[in-house]
């Protein structure tokens, strides 16, 4: 059974559980939260060499990222597929899932979930007002600039794809950090969020990762 390493409320993890559901493959979970480092296995660096979450282990084949699992899924069992078949709204997408992972996760969720969540309650250290504020400033930007895409059911193209998942699942983790996308500055993106929050398999992948979210001091399930 193919095996996922990571945990359900991780924002790249996320992307793969999704995936999975979207085509019905069976999978479980391997634990592991990098900065918690007795839940890390000792051959973690040859399964993920940058150490970070997600990766997959299917019938001995690892393979670490989760755009890369994503398109190895979608090569192994193609049918419900999260990369658009016209090929500019493929690029686009594509786009869009880079995009997120270097603006919406580096530079607003990591910094705000390091801050709010890991230096206060895992490492003890606290977390720093300024990195808050600067990140918070930064999810404005960001927020524009996908306002200003215009979105309509979906971010590209006719259908769901990689582009909706790589933005929505940072917005969950925003959220669970108890902060809100604006819907008088964004009404737009707050109006796509909403219709995917409850979308299948969307809100069944959250609804499962509930319990887990509760569990984390500083997030709250209840978005
Ligand atoms: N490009 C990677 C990014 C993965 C990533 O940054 N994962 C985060 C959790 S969502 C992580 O493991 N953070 C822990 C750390 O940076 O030590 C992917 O798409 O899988």
């Amino acid at each position: 059974m193919l095996k996922i390493y990571g945990v359900p409320f991780s924002v790249h993890t996320r992307k793969v559980v999704v995936a999975a559901r979207m085509k019905s493959i069976p999978f479980d979970f391997a634990r592991v939260v990098p900065v918690i480092p007795d839940t890390v296995p000792p051959n973690w660096r040859e399964i993920s060499p940058a150490g970070v979450i997600p990766a997959i282990d299917d019938d001995g084949f690892v393979l670490a990222d989760s755009t890369a699992i994503i398109h190895y899924l979608e090569k192994k069992y193609p049918g419900a597929s999260l990369l658009p078949a016209d090929v500019r709204a493929h690029g686009s997408a594509l786009f869009v899932n880079a995009w997120a992972g270097d603006v919406l996760f580096r530079q607003v969720v990591h910094p705000l979930f390091q801050h709010q969540v890991v230096g206060p309650h895992l490492r003890k250290t606290g977390g720093d007002a300024t990195a808050i504020a600067r990140a918070l400033e930064a999810s404005s930007d960001a927020f524009a600039y996908l306002e200003s895409r215009k979105p309509g059911r979906f971010l590209v193209g006719e259908g769901f794809s990689i582009a909706d998942l790589a933005v929505f699942t940072n917005l969950v983790m925003f959220r669970y950090l108890g902060h809100a996308i604006d819907a008088r500055k964004y009404p737009r993106l707050q109006a796509w969020f909403e219709s995917t929050r409850t979308s299948s398999p969307i809100a069944a992948v959250l609804d499962a990762e509930r319990s887990g979210v509760a569990g984390v001091p500083g997030l709250n399930p209840e978005i």
